[in-house]
């Protein structure tokens, strides 16, 4: 297991049982999720280190509690919230960086659930409350500050997936794991342009999805993501480039064989199934070899999976990377 609980979250844990229910309570009731914690908060049940830590003054939207800092977090400095939240990819809002900020107003992130179908043997449907509210399920949420490959460092907010999966029981044909975004070109200004071939998908090879590292996001900065960024639930893959990490995801699916993804649909020469971040293999028109973090001027040298090479190589032991980049 790579990813540990701190020990003041322990603590926090072992409450007496009848305040363990009077909590349960509050977060099944009509109250929202920031009310009913705020309450919670204030009534001091909370170890402080087990509350959310928010980092950044200007983050906005509803707090996300009971974050526990991953300790595969890294030390380099945060990109700000302003930066984080108004230089995006996301093609259903337009394709200009400042597109999805400034079109995504309108967009409902809520009531959200998403589907898993496929090669398991618990198909279902797993509402959002149930991934941003630690007490109705076993899984642990998490901040995990990384580097977005080229640009950003971003305390992201998410469960690892993996325990999510194995909820729905995927069969020994589970081979790879399927994901597609919402489609509601009502509410998304770019789905009514053919940019792409609408929704968005992408895949994982099923080691892949169930590596701690892979986390099924709710949040930035201790809250909630803003639209922009992939509200209310999205895929962060920390050791793949940018468009592995699948923005508003509706549908979850195990499959036999490799799924179709939508930058490897558009341009298969330029774009793959792996996209690992890989300085070795150029792109077919840039090198990888350096990138330039928002903020400072200066390039530095792009690791080898994103810096987290000691927890993800075995994964492609033996596998040429130029051939399946
Ligand atoms: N549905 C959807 N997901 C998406 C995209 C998109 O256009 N649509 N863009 C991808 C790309 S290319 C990148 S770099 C990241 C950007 O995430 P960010 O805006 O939160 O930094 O989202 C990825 N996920
Ligand atoms: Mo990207």
């Amino acid at each position: 297991m790579l990813i540990k609980q701190s020990e003041d979250f322990k603590a926090s844990e072992v409450t007496p049982e009848s305040i363990y229910r009077e909590r349960r309570r509050f977060m099944q009731g009509t109250l929202g999720i920031a009310s009913g914690a705020a309450l919670l908060g204030g009534a001091g049940l909370l170890s402080p280190s087990a509350r959310a830590i928010a980092t950044d003054p200007d983050a906005k939207g509803e707090e996300l509690r009971y974050v526990i800092e991953s300790e595969l977090s890294t030390d380099e400095e945060l990109t700000s919230y302003d930066d984080i939240t108004r230089y995006n990819n996301f093609y259903e809002f337009g394709t200009d960086k400042g597109d999805p900020k400034k079109h995504s107003r309108r967009f409902k992130p809520r009531p959200w659930s998403v589907s898993f179908s496929g090669e398991c043997e618990k198909p279902g449907v797993l509402d959002l409350d149930d991934v941003i509210n630690p007490h109705q399920l076993e899984e642990r949420i998490y901040r995990l500050r990384c580097v977005e490959a080229w640009s950003m460092v971003i305390p992201w907010v998410g469960v690892p997936l993996g325990p999510v999966l194995e909820r729905f029981r995927p069969t020994s044909k589970a081979k790879y794991v399927a994901f597609t975004s919402v489609l509601r070109p009502d509410e998304m200004p770019g789905q009514k342009r053919s940019f792409i071939d609408w929704p968005y998908v992408e895949g994982l090879r099923i080691d892949e999805a169930m590596h701690p590292l892979t986390l099924l996001t709710v949040g930035l900065y201790g809250r909630v993501l803003p639209n922009q960024n992939g509200a209310p639930i999205r895929l962060v893959v920390p050791w793949k480039y940018g468009f592995k990490s699948i923005k508003s995801v509706v549908s979850i699916a195990f499959t036999e064989d490799e799924p179709p993804t939508t930058w490897n649909i558009e341009n298969a020469r330029e774009y793959g199934f792996y996209s690992n971040v890989n300085p070795e293999v150029d792109h077919p028109r840039w090198s990888q070899k350096r990138e330039r973090r928002i903020g400072f001027f200066s390039k530095r040298e792009t690791l080898m999976f994103n810096g987290y090479a000691d927890q993800v190589a075995h994964l492609y032991e033996g596998m040429d990377l130029a051939k399946y980049y």
